[in-house]
């Protein structure tokens, strides 16, 4: 790729893709709403909010792929969510549809099906059961994705990630749980399949406890290597598990299914 765009390069996640998929374009455009410091050599930084429909157009202009990670990432009060994951993303796909339909990658989120129960086993055909707010957005831009790949042909990659941190930090994240080398590997080979289509995968590494299936995105040839289990004991000895029906031990989304509406 000549220029691949990562909106909210500041996050945890984007700083991730900052740092290890450099070797994917010549240069990377990163985009957040707040300073991020100096570029480096083949770097292009852009202050931009994601509500500002005439900044994202520039900001899309010119890139031939876009890793979308931009936006509210936890539940927050409407407002917030809207500007953020409804207008954001309808900016974002308005731009590429205007700027040459680059492949995206779409940061959802496990919230997206978080009133699932843990013990029940889910696809990618599993109908959404949000739960929250911000899950809500999360289907609200699934949908938008595959929206503008029937209609305009634009690839996206839906990814519903888990919990994606050094290591996982409860017993929930023994299920959820996706190390940054296998989140990696999977936006390289987000990018390498010659025909991605609209997939909705799971971002979860190999773990034992998973709770989710990726037969349907065998054909992207991800292989995660990590599993959640080698942190177990480690969490056992810190706390005791979640138990009875305690959202944490009832639901996959954990405290998010417990979360009253905020209010604006
Ligand atoms: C998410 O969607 C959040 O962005 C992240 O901060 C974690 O809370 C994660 O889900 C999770 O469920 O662990």
């Amino acid at each position: 790729m000549k220029r691949l765009l990562i909106t909210g390069a500041n996050g945890g996640l984007g700083s991730v893709c900052r740092e290890r998929l450099r070797h994917m374009a010549d240069i990377l455009r990163l985009s957040a709403r707040r300073d991020m410091g100096a570029p480096a050599a083949n770097e292009e930084i852009v202050l931009c909010d994601l509500g500002d429909k005439a900044a994202v157009e520039k900001l899309v202009e010119g890139c031939d792929g876009i890793i979308h990670m931009g936006g509210q990432s936890t539940e927050a009060p409407w407002d917030v969510i809207r500007t953020a994951n409804i207008d954001g993303m309808f900016n974002l796909y308005e731009a590429a549809r205007k700027n040459g339909n680059p492949r995206i990658v779409y940061a959802s989120s496990n919230h997206a099906i978080g009133f699932y129960k843990q013990t029940q086993r889910l696809d990618a055909n599993s109908v959404p059961r949000p739960d929250g707010l911000y899950g809500v957005s999360k289907v609200f831009g699934e949908a938008l994705a595959s929206l503008y790949y029937d209609k305009f042909g634009i690839e996206t990659a839906c990814v519903r990630i888990g919990s994606c941190f050094p290591e996982p930090r409860n017993h929930r994240m023994l299920s959820t749980w996706m190390s940054y080398d296998d989140f990696v590997q999977l936006i390289e080979r987000i990018f390498s399949v010659p025909r991605l289509g609209c997939p909705i995968i799971y971002g979860a590494s190999a773990n034992s406890a998973s709770w989710w299936d990726n037969r349907e995105v065998a054909y992207l040839g991800w292989n995660p290597k990590d599993n959640a289990e080698m942190f177990r004991a480690k969490i056992d000895g810190q706390m005791e598990p979640p138990a009875g029906d305690d959202v944490n031990a009832v639901y996959q989304g954990g405290a998010f299914a417990g979360d009253g509406i905020h209010e604006s």
